[in-house]
């Protein structure tokens, strides 16, 4: 990977001009996306420890999220055009998944990225949103067909109706129709056995490769 310091150090300090020229000139010099993708992801880490040091507060939390999501949005077709995988608008679908931020969590760059690759790699994605709760999830899960229920939560909050969404699918005889991947920063296996997911990933690719395995 390219050493991005530059644009790590500008994130994180809330530089956003200079962060955003930085993204443009790496694309310009040929650096991958993806490189550039993972810089950010790298810095709102470290923002997030700042946050938890009581050195940055919701400002700071609310500026990284907003220059998180113009660079996704630099960075999408970058992403798309530099894709390896099977993705792209003319192939069959691989499958269906239907994504959501669970209820209480408002945290969405996460998902809106997960649900971004997905689509590059030729998944039929539905993105219902931010705070959604079990029953909806589920019920949207049900009239979409899908394949994959994909729950993405940040907080620490987020563990317990992400079991809800699992336990309501055992109570209704469907948790045998769909997978379950929880995502987020903070998903673990512990997490991911108590929620009693099929499985966890901190990563959106891992996450795409992850449903590819199922689904073949
Ligand atoms: C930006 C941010 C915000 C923004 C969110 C803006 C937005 N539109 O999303 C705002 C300001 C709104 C916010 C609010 C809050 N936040 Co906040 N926030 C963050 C921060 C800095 C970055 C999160 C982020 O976007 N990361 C970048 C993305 C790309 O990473 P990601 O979400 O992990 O997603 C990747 C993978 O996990 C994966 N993925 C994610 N979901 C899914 C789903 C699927 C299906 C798949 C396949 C993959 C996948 O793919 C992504 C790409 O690889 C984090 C710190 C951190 N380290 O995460 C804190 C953090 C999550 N926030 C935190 C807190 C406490 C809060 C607040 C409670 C603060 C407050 N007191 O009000 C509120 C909660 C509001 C609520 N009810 O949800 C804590 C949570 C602690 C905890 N244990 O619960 C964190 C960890 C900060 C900290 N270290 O204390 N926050």
């Amino acid at each position: 990977m390219a050493d991005l310091k530059d644009l790590f150090t500008a994130v994180v300090e809330m530089q956003e001009d200079t962060a955003l020229s930085l993204t443009h000139s790496y694309l310009d010099q040929g650096i991958p996306a993806i490189d550039i993708f993972n810089c950010y992801q790298d810095a709102l880490a470290e923002i997030g420890k700042r946050f938890e040091q009581q050195i940055y507060f919701i400002p700071e939390l609310i500026m990284s999220g907003e220059m998180m999501k113009v660079s996704a949005e630099i960075l999408k077709p970058y992403l798309a055009a530099q894709d390896s995988g099977s993705g792209g608008q003319t192939q069959k679908k691989l499958g269906k998944v239907l994504i959501a931020t669970v209820e209480g969590d408002i945290h969405d760059i996460g998902k809106n990225i997960a649900a971004m690759m997905l689509e590059l790699n030729g998944f039929d994605v539905m993105d219902i949103g931010v705070d959604v709760p079990a029953d909806k999830i589920i019920e949207e899960a049900m009239a979409f067909g899908a394949d994959v229920i994909g729950l993405s939560g940040l907080l620490t909050l987020a563990f317990d109706p992400m079991k809800s969404v699992v336990e309501k699918l055992k109570e209704k005889g469907l948790r045998d129709k769909v997978k379950v991947l929880i995502g987020g920063g903070q998903m673990d296996e512990q997490v991911c056995s108590y929620v009693g997911a099929d499985a966890f990933v901190n990563d959106a690719v891992v996450g795409v490769n992850f449903i590819k395995g199922w689904l073949n």
